[in-house]
């Protein structure tokens, strides 16, 4: 079980900074987060993670877009949260000084291959969320470049925890059947 006042800390911080942003499909962002950060609590369940973990887990699940998307930064994140809850939001968010996208993933990925398990297990339960059908919008080429970084993740970060490797595992089966 987590600590009910860190996790509230978490998701009042982050649907501060969040406030109007909306998912590609439109949704209050906070339907992402808080996607991402059960998917998080219930591996944690599943893996009998000591209560500690699982706060620095949820609180980075709940904040680890909030750098990429908002104008929060992370003096704002040292000074609410712990070094290690702001140093895994830090792995987690892409540099966008970096020119293409597929520098951006891999230095991430690289960064977060530095950080706890209970850090990398925040960018599995991101792509499980992310994973559901694709906007209407999007080309079949791209959900199939999509899928590719997926795997990619899967493949660098799979040995964080063994249950949301399988969910992801079965999730990007079925991503097969939008391409
Ligand atoms: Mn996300």
């Amino acid at each position: 079980m987590f600590n009910q006042e860190i996790y509230l800390r978490a998701i009042n911080f982050a649907a501060h900074f969040h406030t109007e942003q909306k998912t590609p499909k439109g949704l209050p962002y906070l339907t992402h987060l808080s996607s991402v950060a059960m998917e998080v609590i219930w591996a944690c369940t599943e893996s009998s993670l000591k209560d500690e973990d699982t706060d620095i887990a949820v609180s980075c699940a709940f904040l680890h877009d909030i750098l990429e998307d908002t104008s929060c930064t992370i003096d704002d994140i040292f000074k609410e949260f712990t070094e290690e809850i702001a140093l895994g939001v830090e792995a987690l968010s892409k540099d966008k000084s970096l020119s293409s996208k597929k520098e951006q993933m891999q230095d991430s990925l690289n960064k977060l291959l530095a950080q706890p398990y209970t850090v990398q297990m925040v960018k599995l339960a991101d792509r499980i969320s992310n994973l559901q059908k694709p906007p209407s919008s999007w080309t079949k080429e791209k959900a199939a470049i999509y899928l590719k970084e997926s795997k990619l993740i899967f493949s660098c970060l799979k040995n964080s925890n063994i249950y949301l490797a399988k969910r992801l595992e079965e999730k990007m089966l079925k991503y097969e059947e939008y391409l």
